[in-house]
């Protein structure tokens, strides 16, 4: 999978790019990331890439001259077109079932944006989808750019069985975890469960899928449909 990234700030994701999974899926050939600044897009010579709003208010806008002209250059440079997302607050609420449809793409040109928002012309022209990565205010795009790479990234390297831990995820089978426990045994007057020492796999699990229900019950009851919310006992 190739991801482009446009954005003022290719700089933000150099040091998650160079961390654990995600740099597992960039040494491997999994996945590739290529960042490209929209500033050197810019039409003139102070390299303007916002101006003030048509029609006043506070804060500027992303000019479309600059993110036009990056993302043809950005285009042209692979043969397959891809899936074009602007990082807004306005967008679809992102979530793993996105990440998972998204993972099965060969091309994602995720562009970041700054200041108040892009000019409307930006999304109706390259046919952009919008996606948010939650109902809390950032100051740009970049931040959810990487949350968006790291879910897709960890799917990829999942596939090819790099990391088991991919298949029991918790929000793929729509509960909490479970509680997990390591040595030792006591840790400061806290008793492992007895049921985990007791190699009895059956009740283990049956213990273990309880547990993951009523923390789901007690803690995101939103995940739950209505007749596992109400369930009692
Ligand atoms: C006062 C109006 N604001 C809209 C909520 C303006 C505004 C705030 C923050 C416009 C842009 C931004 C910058 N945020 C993003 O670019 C962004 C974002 C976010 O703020 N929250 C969750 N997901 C995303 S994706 C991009």
């Amino acid at each position: 999978m190739r991801i482009d990234v446009l954005t003022l700030f290719p700089q933000a994701f150099e040091s998650p790019l160079g961390c654990s999974i995600l740099k597992r899926a960039l040494d491997n050939g999994l996945l590739d990331v290529v960042l490209t600044d929209i500033r050197d897009f810019a039409e003139d010579s102070y390299r303007k890439v916002d101006d003030k709003p048509y029609g006043g208010g506070p804060g500027m806008v992303m000019m479309p001259g600059p993110v036009f002209a990056c993302f043809e250059h950005v285009q042209s440079l692979w043969p397959h077109k891809g899936r074009v997302i602007l990082l807004t607050p306005q967008g679809q609420k992102f979530n793993q079932a996105k990440a998972c449809e998204l993972s099965r793409e060969e091309r994602l040109i995720l562009i970041a944006g700054r200041y108040e928002g892009f000019d409307e012309r930006i999304r109706v022209g390259l046919g952009a989808e919008q996606i948010s990565i939650g109902d809390y205010v950032l100051s740009g795009g970049e931040l959810a750019a990487m949350v968006i790479i790291d879910a897709v990234a960890r799917l990829l390297a999942g596939a090819l069985g790099d990391e088991d831990s991919a298949k029991d995820e918790s929000f793929s089978e729509g509960l909490l975890e479970y509680p997990h426990y390591t040595r030792p045994e006591v840790f400061r007057g806290m008793k492992v469960p007895e049921i985990l020492l007791s190699g009895d796999h059956g009740k283990i699990a049956e213990w273990r899928r309880r547990q993951a229900l009523e923390r789901t019950r007690e803690w995101r009851p939103d995940l739950l449909g209505p007749e596992d919310r109400s369930l009692q006992d």
